[in-house]
């Protein structure tokens, strides 16, 4: 897709290199415009833009939201735009996601009603401290959440849940090149206003909605605004290298720190223990049957007790 976006921009622009191409930055509405419908997106406010704005609190997450009614992957729409240059805090946001991803190549269900967006970082860090940023943005979920009465608690690494059921997941994608960190795209669903019968059967007793748990519509314009308030707070903590302060966020609203867990690892292991905590780098630490003490940099947690 990138490859055909730079086609595309040539073809108007001729005498220019890939590489000014590259480096080209999107200065202006009409040129987010033209590259938009050159891509062949269509841009649809379905969404009052100028009311989340009026709400925002923020100085740079959220100054130009892209919105639209149906994108595959609102990821995949952050990054093109990160290539070519959109500014740290750039928000991409669809109604329907037709190729919703989640984690190592699962899917994410995407119907309308829920909240699917991405916002495009430019953090100056190395990569290894980079999935702190899936820990922040966790932090900013499970807040808002909480901000409008749901009783949410943070599944490591990146789940959100309520009454122990999955209510918003996060994906974390970051580009880097020779061990620098150019952008990083950090993608929230959140599954806001729709009944969870919609959802494939195997979802529906694992998976809920803030509508069903609120028993009432939260307005996607007031969830989007909280939500980028509370992240721009959050990721200016990891700017500022205040990793203890999210730490502390994230380990008080943890549902899986003193649960007994199994974690599914990506080769097939399956680790069994008590999550004793997490480091500083975001890496679980699990007390083993054997009371061996492991790290644990990724799998899938599940919780038992
Ligand atoms: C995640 O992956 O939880 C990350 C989800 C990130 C979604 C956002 S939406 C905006 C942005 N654009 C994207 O394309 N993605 C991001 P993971 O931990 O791998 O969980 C995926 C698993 O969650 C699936 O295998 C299902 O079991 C379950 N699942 C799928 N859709 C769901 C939904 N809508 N609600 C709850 N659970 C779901």
């Amino acid at each position: 897709m990138k490859k055909k976006m730079l086609e595309l921009l040539s073809k108007n622009k001729k005498d220019m290199s890939e590489k000014d191409l590259k480096e080209m930055l999107i200065k202006d509405e009409k040129e987010i415009t033209d590259i938009i419908k050159d891509i062949g997106l269509e841009r649809n406010e379905y969404m009052d833009v100028a009311k989340i704005k009026n709400f925002l609190k923020t100085s740079y997450i959220g100054n130009e939201i892209l919105m639209f009614k149906e994108v595959e992957s609102t990821n995949t729409v952050a990054e093109l735009f990160a290539e070519f240059g959109s500014d740290e805090g750039t928000v991409v946001i669809s109604e329907i996601q037709t190729k919703g991803k989640g984690r190592l190549g699962r899917k994410w269900e995407s119907p309308a009603g829920g909240l699917w967006l991405s916002i495009i970082l430019k953090p100056d860090t190395i990569p290894s401290k980079a999935p702190l940023i899936t820990l922040a943005a966790g932090v900013a979920v499970a807040k808002t959440l909480r901000n409008i009465g749901a009783d949410a608690g943070i599944k490591w690494p990146n789940d959100i849940l309520i009454n122990d059921k999955k209510v918003s997941g996060i994906l974390t994608e970051a580009n880097i090149k020779s061990n620098i960190v150019n952008y990083v795209i950090v993608g929230v669903g959140i599954d806001n206003n729709f009944n969870i019968d919609i959802l494939p059967e195997e979802l529906q007793k694992t998976s809920t909605t803030l509508k069903n748990e609120l028993k009432t519509e939260i307005t996607e314009t007031k969830l989007i605004s909280k939500f980028l308030n509370e992240f721009e707070k959050v990721y200016d903590l990891f700017k500022d290298e205040k990793i203890d302060e999210i730490l502390y966020d994230w380990r008080k609203m943890s549902r899986t720190i003193g649960s007994y867990v199994e974690i599914k690892q990506t080769h097939g292991k399956l680790l069994k223990g008590y999550a004793i905590g997490i480091n500083n780098e975001g890496t679980l630490i699990l007390e083993e049957n054997n009371g061996n003490l492991k790290k644990v940099i990724s799998g899938e947690c599940i919780i038992k007790k």
